[in-house]
């Protein structure tokens, strides 16, 4: 960890003293448990470009190859456990109720696996399914592997991983949430994300916009990097527990 331990203080401080933190997760968080991110080495796309495995275009092309790829992401899903970063969070959302809002871009479960009940998943979540057609609602569906192709029982669609995809929207309700929260919030802490995919990155960028003091925790520099107050460039596991310690 290279992180200087007087940016950690000034962090600290900031977190204990604040009565509204919204944070923003991404892959990285989850990396501690043995989850691959998306970018960089040995990311998830190494072998694959985005466009091929996750957008309804590459569906509607070869559902065979989005679902296998999907197979392999919930089966290192279900069998890895929440780290010290998912627990920090938790631990926080516990403290501080209603004054945390924890938006999360990963699709793993991992943080509600750590105890914390209110996290929003604005990219939605490998442990459900939805019709392709979106005549229904997503629906919990833990079956390993899943029986695809597998069919809606509404209207014969095929059956598809119920998360978000490049070019579809995120639940407005999400945004409206994220947006209002960050408006008002002390703090925006970032961590383990590359900062690099809309919209989830401008709820952070928006809530530094109106004051709050972002705060990033990254290994390596993210694209919110230059917008933070303070950058504790070290892994979410180790980081995370000593930010919150009161
Ligand atoms: C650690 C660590 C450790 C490692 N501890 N950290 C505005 C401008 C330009 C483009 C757009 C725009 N608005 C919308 C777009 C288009 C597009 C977009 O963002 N494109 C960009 C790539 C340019 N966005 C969309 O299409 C979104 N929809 C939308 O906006 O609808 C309206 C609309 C449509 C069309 C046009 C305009 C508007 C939807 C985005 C959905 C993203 N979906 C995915 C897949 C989800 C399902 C799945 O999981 O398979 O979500 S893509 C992928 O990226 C996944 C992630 O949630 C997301 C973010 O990645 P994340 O989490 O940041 O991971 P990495 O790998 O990038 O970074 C990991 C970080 O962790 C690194 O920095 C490491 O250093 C760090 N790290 N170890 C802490 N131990």
């Amino acid at each position: 960890m290279s992180f200087d331990e007087a940016a950690l203080a000034r962090a600290r401080e900031r977190v204990a003293g604040a009565e509204r933190i919204l944070v923003l997760s991404g892959a990285g968080l989850s990396a501690e448990s043995g989850l691959d991110t998306f970018r960089g080495a040995g990311g998830l796309w190494r072998n694959h470009r985005a466009t091929d495995l996750a957008t309804p275009e590459a569906f509607a092309r070869d559902p065979d190859l989005v679902w296998a790829f999907y197979e392999a992401r919930r089966a290192a899903a279900f069998d890895v456990e929440p780290n010290p970063g998912h627990h920090a969070l938790a631990l926080l959302e516990e403290r501080l109720g209603d004054g945390l809002l924890h938006l999360t871009q990963n699709v793993d479960g991992l943080i509600a696996a750590a105890g914390a009940r209110r996290a929003l998943e604005i990219h939605g979540s490998l442990r459900q399914v939805r019709c392709s057609r979106g005549c229904s609602e997503p629906f919990e569906d833990l079956r390993r592997p899943f029986p695809h192709p597998a069919v809606c029982d509404g209207c014969g669609s095929l059956l598809r991983p119920a998360v978000v995809w490049f070019g579809e929207g995120l639940d407005p309700d999400h945004l409206d949430r994220g947006f209002a929260f960050g408006a008002r919030a002390e703090v925006v802490l970032v961590v383990g994300t590359s900062g690099q995919v809309e919209p989830a990155a401008s709820l952070a960028r928006e809530a530094a916009r109106h004051g709050a003091a972002l705060i990033d925790v990254n290994p390596e520099p993210s694209l919110l990097a230059s917008h933070a107050t303070e950058v504790l460039t070290g892994p979410a596991g180790a980081v995370l527990p000593r930010l919150i310690a009161t």
